[in-house]
């Protein structure tokens, strides 16, 4: 089975959400009007990526609409997938693709961070990097036997402590080892927590401290979240980065049924660019993450909306009276089985761009 066929319906549950508020934003016509602004926000709302983005992003656009007189709603909405792709926060390159580094995976329980650790491994040991894992996930027995065994799929060296040793020993070993076998990527796998514990948050402050004293080169923290994870994903971070000051975020299960927009509302937040994404539970299922297509995934091709069959098309845009809110079709009435996930816009996104290119642009309203 292929990536392609594995990925799940992805991102379409934000999109389906957004996609209705949409058709019921555009029912309404094209004045730019107060309504028109508030619903937008709303549907960016619905979308799962967060408050504080999607005013920023409304802000952003009527700036915009003033400065440049665009004339009407379909000028802002062309403006609209940029302006969500630039409220991710940018960087992070220098963390896992620059010179030696310590990075440290943390995050509540379960969100992937040992997965993502071996994935890593792997992806950089083939690029000829001289990687070397640290399990400071002390906690369980089962936890050093999984990064243990991730080790050897990416044929990379591992360090270990008893279960039970102190965390922040097993970091201050694997840098000395990295140091003495002059590896230049320490990944170090920390025990899952919840951000409400206080003791456990402790100790990860702790762990993060140590690794800093310790280390010559660069340490990085870097969040690891579960895309499927909801509004309680940004708490989660806003606790995590409260306590060690995160340099960065890795979303993890975006080929799930994910709320993939909570991603977007942590990135703004807290200024944390996504480094990295995971796809899928293989060794192989972990991708750079792009911005361009996430949102393309979020909020749908305005193309293939179909808001409406063409007969029922008024000539006049701003008519509209057979787009009103209960006469509108959902999403999830059009396309009922197969959405598009994340992951296959990914693999789409290539040979879409050339055939788009070699189109005149076109807009979703010019149906009408
Ligand atoms: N579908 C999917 N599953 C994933 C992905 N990443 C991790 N998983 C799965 O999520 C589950 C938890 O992964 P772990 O790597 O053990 O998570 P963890 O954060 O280390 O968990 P704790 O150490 O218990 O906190 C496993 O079943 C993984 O296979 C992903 O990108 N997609
Ligand atoms: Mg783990």
């Amino acid at each position: 089975m292929s990536v392609f066929e594995k990925m799940t319906t992805g991102l379409a549950k934000s999109r389906d959400k957004f996609k209705e508020s949409m058709n019921v934003l555009l029912g309404r016509g094209p004045e730019l009007d107060e309504e028109f602004w508030e619903d937008l926000e709303e549907a960016l709302i619905l979308s799962d990526i967060g408050g504080a983005a999607s005013m920023d992003i409304v802000e952003n656009l009527r700036g915009k609409a003033t400065r440049q007189a665009l004339p009407d709603a379909y000028a802002v909405l062309d403006l609209l997938s940029e302006e969500i792709q630039s409220a991710f926060a940018e960087g992070g390159q220098d963390i896992l693709d620059g010179g030696p580094a310590i990075v440290l995976f943390v995050g509540i329980n379960g969100t992937g961070k040992t997965t993502t650790v071996g994935k890593l491994a792997n992806e950089a040991a083939k690029a000829g990097r001289t990687v070397i894992l640290g399990s400071a996930d002390t906690f369980r027995a089962a936890a050093i036997e999984q990064l243990e065994e991730w080790a050897r799929r990416a044929d990379v060296p591992i360090v270990t402590r008893e279960r039970g040793s102190d965390p922040a020993s097993v970091c201050f070993d694997t840098i000395e080892r990295a140091e003495e076998s002059g590896a230049d990527l320490v990944l170090i796998d920390t025990a899952g927590r919840l951000h409400t514990s206080d003791d456990l948050m402790r100790e990860l402050e702790k762990v993060v401290a140590v690794t800093k004293k310790r280390a010559k080169a660069p340490v990085h923290t870097v969040l690891v979240i579960d895309a499927t994870t909801g509004q309680n994903g940004l708490q989660q971070a806003r606790e995590f980065d409260k306590a060690l000051d995160l340099d960065a975020l890795i979303v993890t299960k975006l080929d799930g049924s994910a709320k993939g927009g909570i991603s977007l509302a942590i990135s703004h937040e807290l200024g944390l660019p996504i480094i990295k994404c995971g796809v899928g539970e293989a060794i192989e299922d972990l991708r750079d993450f792009s911005p361009e297509q996430f949102v393309r995934a979020l909020i749908g091709d305005f193309e293939e909306m179909d808001l409406q069959e063409e007969s029922e098309l008024p000539g006049d845009r701003s008519a509209g009276s057979s787009l009103r809110p209960e006469e509108t079709p959902t999403a999830s009435s059009e396309e009922p089985a197969r959405a598009l996930s994340w992951a296959e816009f990914v693999e789409l996104d290539d040979a879409r761009k050339a055939e788009e290119a070699a189109k005149p642009k076109k807009h979703f309203w010019d149906k009408w």
